[in-house]
């Protein structure tokens, strides 16, 4: 192999390193769904959501099929009360992570269907309005267990 041939090699193998297909433009990372309340059947999950794009992304929709309704929520202190306001969609900057989490943003979760408890299994898929979409399955943790 000449000097000149493994050359090439190497521009080759970077090209092709560049041209390899992305990762998922989001990844969800640090889900925590917590039990329903008691007799509520409403439940919130904190997470992390990434956008590794160089596009902005939206979310649009947040569904799972054990539970009949998801809503993406904030809560804010208006005259030092703390209230919770739903967010019709949520922007992700591109390359950039939004932290849903205690006093924060955060997902309610309505309709718990009857196998929604602790330890059980439950899938949350996120919706852009590119038509993407990101699932995540975790299992249901106790409220207790995740207190501070
Ligand atoms: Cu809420």
């Amino acid at each position: 192999v000449t000097p000149q041939v493994s050359l090439l090699l190497a521009v080759c193998a970077l090209v092709v390193a560049c041209s390899q297909p992305p990762g998922p433009p989001l990844t969800i990372s640090n889900i925590v769904v917590l039990e329903p309340l008691p007799g509520s059947g409403v439940a919130a999950a904190y997470l992390e959501i990434e956008n590794h794009s160089d596009q902005a992304l939206t979310i649009s929709h947040v569904s799972s099929p054990q539970f009949g309704r998801i809503e993406i929520h904030e809560s804010v202190v208006e005259n030092d009360v703390a209230r919770m306001r739903s967010l019709p969609s949520l922007l992700i900057g591109k390359q950039t992570k939004v932290v849903f989490e205690r006093g924060g943003k955060h997902l309610m979760l309505f309709t718990a269907g009857a196998n929604v408890a602790v330890g059980a299994p439950v899938t949350i898929e996120f919706h852009d309005d590119a038509n993407g979409l990101v699932s995540v399955t975790t299992n249901v943790r106790a409220r207790q267990e995740f207190s501070e």
